[in-house]
């Protein structure tokens, strides 16, 4: 296989390590835990993995332990260090025992069940080292809920004498870790379920974990072609570009990638919802500023756009619930409408109040609505081009100003969407280091015997050296949900909170970052060079730590 250079060189690069994982360890218990919220619930769902202890990891004595056989699944959307994870448990086991082995399951938590798995050895491991990616046994987005799952599960973990089984997943797949730990113990099969916290969306993060691993990544690869496009922007002056930003439902990234490049714009979904602002009221504010900027002659800019912004409008929301009812049960009948009489027919279907936000959509994103279903029925919120939508209603409404006399400057969009480009790319130094450490610091709490935790690793804006090992177990994160209508155990999501430093920053300079052309240019992730280019953190973790 054909590498390039810089893959050669990153292949060589060591990882840093917490001083503390750095020789033999010891396990350090913290006081009894309780989950977040509903702790009565949590407690009687969980009999055997509720109220541990936070563990961390201090330099102990060397103890000569057994061999043992580890098995890892990803699980779930990529995120840049996920191989890194993987051969830091590897040399994390085999540090406690040469003749470990591990096991990677293929496809994701699939994988398990249908007994698809291979033995990562040594040299298989040292092609993925400091590589993005989760290529080396592949991810699926499988649901591990159903205990014929986990029994499917048993019988080849105990085939494979497997000790302990590590999740590499977000908020999902680590509340099924924590079930499936909890299923095992009170089982006593006497295998170990410990989770990773992955995801670039950035919101499987609380008190005792930091951040997700690959967010910082992500924001990088996109502030960087954000400030190339912002570049372009500043040079030809003639273009505002409507960019979406991935994240699910969280603004974490949009927010950050603001932080970086210093926009005209960036929309946050949770703050939407905060103010209860319609699409109207978001369409005006970004026309305002666009007229604003004219003013000054300045007809071009940036807008950043989360990914989630539909679901957080009310009136979207509402329409989407109605439109996933209503063609859930008229599918048939849709089917045979004429696609030019499909607009009028479902406005004609719907209630007055959602006709009418219907009727106000541009052509384009009303037919999505109608077309792009996931396998349940419902509307894939991230399919719909949001960054479309925003920008053909601002034309309108400055078409409305300029017939006014309000608006007197021109108006032309170009429009982007960023997020599988960000998903794979080459780990940063924090994403190649803190995973690293995360899968050093699981293999360290399977040696130690411990179920239904997460592998946690703190204090990650001071030098690696310093970071703090341990692990947290997953029912402290916990509170009861409705999901699909029914009351859940699941981990709290963690959305952009508006009175934390990362918003309070951002809104304390956007309307200067508006008026202004005072955009930032990060350039591309730097793997080699001084610290200060190559091992900072992403800003909404230094300002979050009030550095
Ligand atoms: P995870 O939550 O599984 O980490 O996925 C993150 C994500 O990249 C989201 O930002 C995005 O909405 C989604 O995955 C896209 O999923 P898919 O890869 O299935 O298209």
């Amino acid at each position: 296989m054909t590498k390039s250079a810089l893959q050669i060189a990153r292949a060589a690069y060591q990882p840093k390590l917490p001083k503390a994982l750095k020789g033999a360890v010891k396990a350090v218990a913290g006081a009894p835990t309780q989950s977040v919220a509903d702790q009565d619930e949590i407690k009687k769902l969980f009999p055997n993995t509720y109220g541990m202890p936070l563990i961390t990891f201090e330099p102990g004595d060397a103890v000569e332990l057994p061999a043992m056989n580890v098995g890892v699944i990803l699980s779930g959307g990529q995120a840049p260090g996920g191989h890194n994870v993987i051969s830091g448990i590897f040399d994390g086991i085999k540090s406690l025992n040469a003749d470990s082995k591990l096991y990677g399951f293929i496809l994701g938590p699939g994988g398990l069940v249908d007994h698809n798995y291979m033995e990562l050895t040594a040299p298989i491991i040292d092609e993925y080292r400091n590589t993005g990616g989760f290529d080396i046994i592949g991810s699926g987005r499988t649901k591990l809920e159903a205990v014929e799952q986990f029994e499917k599960g048993y019988e080849i973990l105990k085939k494979l004498d497997i000790k302990a089984l590590v999740i590499i997943g977000g908020d999902d797949s680590n509340t099924n870790a924590c079930v499936l730990a909890e299923y095992y113990a009170a089982k006593n099969y006497g295998v170990q379920v410990v989770g990773c916290p992955k995801t670039i969306d950035g919101d499987l993060k609380n008190e005792m974990i930091e951040t997700s691993f690959g967010f910082d990544t992500a924001c990088k690869v996109y502030s960087e072609v954000i400030g190339n496009i912002q570049r372009d922007c500043n040079s030809a002056r003639k273009y505002w570009h409507f960019i979406k930003l991935m994240g699910r439902s969280a603004s974490h990234i949009a927010l950050e990638c603001a932080l970086q490049v210093q926009p005209n714009v960036c929309i946050v979904s949770e703050e939407v919802e905060a103010k209860d602002m319609s699409l109207d009221d978001v369409v005006t504010y970004i026309a305002q500023i666009v007229a604003e900027r004219a003013k000054d002659g300045n007809n071009f800019g940036t807008v950043l756009i989360p990914e989630g912004l539909v679901e957080f409008i009310p009136a979207m929301k509402s329409l989407i619930s109605e439109l996933n009812d209503f063609l859930a049960a008229n599918a048939e009948e849709f089917s045979h409408i004429k696609k030019s009489h499909q607009r009028d027919y479902i406005i004609s279907k719907l209630s007055p109040a959602n006709a009418a936000v219907y009727a106000s959509l541009p052509e384009g994103v009303a037919r999505q609505l109608t077309l792009d279903r996931d396998p349940h029925g419902n509307v894939q919120v991230s399919l719909i081009e949001t960054e479309k939508l925003l920008s053909e209603m601002v034309a309108t409404k400055l078409a409305t100003w300029k017939a006014e006399g309000k608006f007197v400057g021109k108006f032309a969009a170009q429009h982007h969407f960023f997020g599988y480009e960000g998903r794979c790319a080459a780990p940063s130094n924090y994403d190649a280091d803190y995973c690293y450490s995360l899968g050093y610091t699981a293999a360290n709490l399977i040696a130690d015997g411990k179920t239904g935790y997460m592998s946690s690793v703190r204090n990650t804006t001071s030098p690696a050296e310093e970071w703090i090992a341990g692990g947290v177990p997953i029912t402290m994160m916990m509170n009861m949900e409705r999901r699909h209508g029914e009351m859940k155990p699941v981990i709290q999501k963690a959305l952009v909170r508006l009175d934390g430093a990362p918003f309070r920053t951002f809104a304390e300079n956007r309307e200067q970052w508006a008026k202004c052309t005072d955009f930032v240019y990060p350039g591309p992730i730097q793997y080699f060079g001084p610290s200060a280019v190559c091992d900072q953190p992403t800003k909404t973790l230094l300002l979050e730590q009030g550095k």
